[in-house]
């Protein structure tokens, strides 16, 4: 029986992809390249060091380890210079609801992301109370698909990865829940058929309908 639920953050609660974007390519720009949006999909759900590897790779750039770890923090200033912006209004549509809904549902809740910023991210759109535990990219080390965040979110809440539901909007992030033994609801997005079950975004959108369609 499903006793939990466990959110990613970036493009489930909130639709940080286009800040992360944004730092990136002014990264790359600097350094004299340019990349796609088509590309920062990829990006979704992978950790901040693996998304500067890939990024440098298409730019065919080689750097040093400590280069790259100063162009990792450049970026992750000027993304701070977004996300210290960022205010309630940018909780994707339905969100509060569903949170309302599953918690008065007596369901356990918590979030589990990639990013390093989750928790002032939280902070800034006034959700950090909302989860019973927030499992961000500075309490785990191996990067989704790798379950591992999941795992520690699930053990946090005290409940077992077979009694929890996993909201993802990132293909690796919905392997990494199906590899944990998670039930996986992809969001959005492209590429996450592999899911349970896939929902366009929370709007309209009540506990009740996953559990029964799951169920179904
Ligand atoms: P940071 P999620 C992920 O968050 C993002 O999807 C991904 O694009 C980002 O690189 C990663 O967090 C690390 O973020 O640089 O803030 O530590 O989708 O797992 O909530
Ligand atoms: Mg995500």
């Amino acid at each position: 029986m499903i006793q939990a639920f466990i959110f990613d953050l970036d493009g489930v609660i909130v639709d940080t992809a286009k800040y992360h974007f944004i730092a990136w390519r002014r990264m790359a720009n600097s350094l004299g390249f340019d990349f796609t949006e088509a590309q920062n999909e990829q990006l979704k759900g992978v950790s901040r060091k693996e998304s500067l590897g890939l990024i440098l790779e298409w730019g065919g750039v080689a750097k040093s380890e400590a280069e790259q770890e100063a162009l990792a923090t450049q970026k992750n200033e000027w993304y701070r210079e977004y996300i210290l912006q960022m205010d309630e209004s940018e909780i994707l549509e339905g969100v509060v609801p569903f949170l309302d809904a599953a918690e008065a549902a007596g369901l356990k809740l918590g979030l589990g992301s990639s990013s390093k910023n989750a928790t002032a991210i939280l902070q800034q759109i006034g959700l950090a109370s909302r989860f019973g535990t927030i499992i961000d990219g500075n309490k785990h080390t191996r990067s989704k698909p790798d379950p591992e965040v999941f795992q520690l979110g699930a053990s946090a809440l005290g409940v077992a990865p077979s009694e929890c539901v996993v909201f993802e909007d990132a293909e690796k992030g919905v392997d990494a829940a199906i590899a944990g033994g998670f039930t996986a609801v992809g969001v959005g997005g492209e590429n996450l058929s592999h899911a349970h079950m896939v929902i366009p975004g929370f709007q309209s959108l009540t506990p009740q309908d996953v559990l029964v369609r799951l169920s179904s």
